[in-house]
């Protein structure tokens, strides 16, 4: 297999628009498949990469973190994944071989987070070119080009039976808050919780956190345009913080008796993030951050709140592993256990991808799927 051209859109250095070339895919590698991306969400965390914040960040890059699509070819060695395979590419691999993935304890696959964190294929190497010169890869998945090369241990293989232009955003923001919730947390029925930010993310908390049975959900978010969406999501209470004089841990631990059960950080926001440890109630209260802080940002609280019960813990990808627990999660979905559609506010070809994140930066979307 020869060199193959791909649309993508191309992130040439930070704060600028990304810019749609066609560019040079190398076939995939041993131990590589390669994936056509039937569609993409826009996520966050790429506006985050985009914004020069990341540590990590490098460009020029091709981002897009959060696609689904269609194995179109595999390379020498491959053996779990077929030409034709519908799949979700994974930030968060799975080798089932590394101390992360036999401990038991965490989906932080380890084994090519060295490379993936560089912007390159586990051979120290980049398959996408322009004009001779390497583009970055991005969270290993590069979505926003309509083929990418992903290694076989960073790819589920999930049901034909799904719309790949709905599934695309449990490659990232639907999992990530749904696991958050009962993977993470542990949110069981009766129990109250605070999400911070309603987002992709603060409302897929909300509807994991329904679907458990929370007695109370409370939602918080500075732009009370989210509030329709999160009390049809399963939120009991709506807060915007702006509409009180006082610290919005302060409100809430008035509100609960004392303080939530959980609470959920889903902005990337060090000072919401002590706002959300601090709502939780004194002896058991527990918080999770799952929001994306930018280079040189420290989270601060008085040792206090921790010697006094309530516990700091965080949450990558919800804690799913992806090659076997994310396909199980699709399954959920076709038994029509959780929504997708409700996220789903725009649609846009990867021509007006820029448009996404500009609808996400003014407030007024949720999740844009790009479709190719
Ligand atoms: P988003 O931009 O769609 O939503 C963020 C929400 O936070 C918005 O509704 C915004 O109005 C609200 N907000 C902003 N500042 C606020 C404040 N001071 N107080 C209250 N609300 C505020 O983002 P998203 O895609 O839902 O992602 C949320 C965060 O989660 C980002 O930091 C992203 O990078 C991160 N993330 C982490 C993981 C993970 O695995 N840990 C996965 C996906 C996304
Ligand atoms: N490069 C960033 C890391 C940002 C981060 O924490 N990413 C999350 C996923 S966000 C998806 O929208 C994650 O999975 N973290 C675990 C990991 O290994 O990166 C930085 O801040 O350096
Ligand atoms: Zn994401
Ligand atoms: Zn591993």
């Amino acid at each position: 297999m020869k060199m193959i051209k791909t649309k993508a859109a191309i992130a040439w250095e930070p704060n600028q628009p990304l810019s749609i070339e066609e560019v040079d895919l190398m076939p995939p590698q041993k131990g590589e498949v390669l994936i056509r991306i039937v569609a993409t969400g826009v996520c966050h965390t790429d506006a985050y990469t985009l914004s020069g914040t990341d540590p990590e960040g490098i460009f020029p890059s091709i981002l897009g973190h959060e696609g689904a699509g269609i194995v179109e070819a595999v390379g020498e060695g491959v053996t779990s994944l077929n030409v034709g395979d519908h799949v979700i590419p994974l930030y968060t691999p799975e080798c089932g071989k590394c101390k992360f993935c036999l401990s038991g304890k965490t989906n932080l696959c380890q084994a090519i987070r060295t490379t993936q964190g560089k912007g390159l294929m586990p051979d120290g190497t980049t398959r996408f070119f322009k004009e001779g010169k390497p583009i970055f890869h991005y969270m290993g998945t590069s979505t926003f080009s309509e083929y990418t090369v992903v290694p076989e241990i960073a790819v589920a293989k999930i049901s034909k039976d799904v719309p790949l232009e709905k599934v695309c955003l449990l490659g990232c923001g639907i999992t990530t808050g749904m696991g958050a919730v009962t993977n993470t947390a542990k949110v069981k029925s009766g129990d109250s919780v605070a999400v911070f930010g309603l987002g992709g993310i603060g409302l897929a908390v909300i509807m994991a956190a329904k679907t458990v049975g929370a007695s109370r959900i409370i939602a918080i978010d500075i732009n009370p345009e989210k509030f329709d969406l999160a009390k049809k999501l399963g939120a009991t209470d709506c807060i915007n913080p702006k509409d009180y004089d006082k610290p919005i841990q302060d409100v809430i631990v008035e509100l609960t008796d004392g303080g939530v059960d959980f609470s959920f950080e889903c902005i990337g926001n060090v000072k919401v993030m002590r706002s959300a440890l601090e709502c939780c109630h004194k002896g058991w209260g527990e918080s999770v951050i799952i929001g994306v802080a930018g280079a040189g940002e420290e989270i601060a609280t008085r040792p206090f709140q921790l010697v006094t019960g309530r516990v700091w813990r965080g949450s990558a990808f919800g804690g799913v592993k992806g090659r076997s627990q994310l396909p199980l999660i699709v399954e959920d979905y076709l038994k029509g256990k959780f929504s997708i559609d409700d996220f789903i506010t725009h649609e846009l070809p990867l021509e007006d991808i820029n448009k996404a994140f500009d609808l996400m930066h003014e407030g007024k979307s949720i999740r844009t799927v790009i479709r190719y």
